[in-house]
């Protein structure tokens, strides 16, 4: 038996079929049918725990943030007036909210989203509209929990100074050969060294402080409703902890304004659509402004700049590392995932008038 079905086992006796399911970088994800009149699915995930050293820590913040949101909605009636779920955890039939198995593997079921999809680049305001939306209710759903309720899941995630940290001494070590896209993911990353302590700074001086985050907003974590076309949930829920809400807001954007996708293998053609940055900051907005304060939004675009450049730097250092962190299926496939955020960071940059007027004209 297949360690995953056996694994699906654990939180349900009635399994048919368990098959691979989305596209994430860290996890392993696996859709779980049930056999039963009607259609009855759940997730199953094992958590890859050589990024996630802690996994326990990640159930104990998801059943944190998973009362404090059903408070507000249902306690609260805090009333959205639309179709609003979050993956509830779902116990092993001995009661555990997780199962390990005799390899040590840690594993998780969480219910699914029903009749909703999630897509791997967006290329429509709607959508933008929605993904921007998704994240703001995230944040103001949680802008009341106190910070300090939950665990840091992964030490230094966006913390932009320590991946320079860590590339420089990977670098150092110059295992790869120097092609010319490497030297430009070099030169690139040297360009903006001392730029890419922005959000720290900001931190240090007070200007930005923590507060609930999701972490890796990026599109494919936010469903969209089959029918209506709005967002219904957001997944991925590992890195919620405290932290800037720049770091989500960056994320969003560097993912939902690039049409062609981070997988993209035509790199030299990737932009930063700025008519996809207004209407996901529109939709962002339309909830945010509530707890929104004046200085938030002057790091909107460095956080946009920021998170496409940390990402670009987190693929390179990865790919001259031997591929130790994301899932590759390529020798080359984080080398040229690097140059799609470089690219996308160059875009951004060229555009910063225009974003920076988007952003003038929310207030
Ligand atoms: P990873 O951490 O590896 O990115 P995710 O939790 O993001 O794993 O899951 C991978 C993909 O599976 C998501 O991008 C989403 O499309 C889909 N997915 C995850 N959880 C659910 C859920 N509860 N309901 C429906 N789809 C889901
Ligand atoms: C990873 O797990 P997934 O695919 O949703 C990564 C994010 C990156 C993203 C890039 C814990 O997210 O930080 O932005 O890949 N998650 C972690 O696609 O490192
Ligand atoms: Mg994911």
């Amino acid at each position: 038996m297949k360690d995953f079905f056996r694994a699906a086992v654990q939180f349900d006796s009635n399994v048919v079929e368990v098959k691979e399911y989305g596209n994430g970088n860290i996890n392993s994800t696996f859709l779980v049918s049930l056999d039963s009149c009607e259609d009855k699915k759940f997730i199953i995930q094992r958590i890859n725990t050589s990024v996630f050293p802690q996994p326990e820590l990640i159930m104990k913040n998801m059943r944190i943030i998973s009362e404090h949101i059903n408070g507000r909605l249902n306690v609260e009636s805090i009333e959205i007036g639309r179709r609003w779920e979050m993956p509830q955890i779902l116990l092993t039939r001995e009661g555990q909210d997780h199962w390990v198995d005799q390899n040590s593997s840690f594993w998780r079921a969480i219910s699914f989203i029903e009749n909703s999809e999630s897509f791997e680049s967006i290329n429509n305001p709607g959508l933008a509209t929605e993904a921007g939306y998704a994240l703001g209710l995230f944040h103001y759903l949680l802008s009341d929990l106190p910070v300090n309720k939950l665990s840091d899941t992964l030490k230094g995630f966006h913390i932009t100074p320590l991946y320079l940290r860590h590339y420089n001494e990977v670098q150092g070590k110059g295992k790869v050969k120097k092609t010319p896209e490497v030297s430009y993911c070099m030169k690139f990353i040297e360009d903006r060294s001392t730029w890419a302590h922005v959000l720290e700074n900001a931190r240090s001086q007070n200007k930005l402080s923590n507060r609930t985050i999701h972490g890796d907003p990026k599109v494919n974590n936010i469903l969209i409703d089959n029918n209506s076309g709005q967002a219904v949930s957001i997944v991925d829920l590992d890195t919620v902890k405290p932290g800037l809400i720049h770091y989500d807001i960056g994320d969003c954007l560097r993912s939902g304004c690039n049409v062609l996708g981070e997988e993209t293998d035509s790199w030299e053609g990737v932009e930063f659509e700025t008519d996809l940055c207004e209407s996901i900051l529109k939709g962002y907005h339309s909830i945010a402004s509530q707890f929104l304060a004046k200085e938030d939004n002057d790091y909107i675009y460095d956080a946009a700049r920021l998170l496409a450049f940390e990402l670009g730097l987190r693929f390179f250092t990865d790919y001259l590392e031997g591929n130790v962190y994301f899932k590759t299926v390529h020798p080359e496939h984080n080398l040229q995932r690097a140059l799609v955020q470089f690219k996308l960071t160059e875009s951004i940059e060229s555009r910063a008038e225009l974003i920076n007027a988007i952003i003038r004209d929310l207030k």
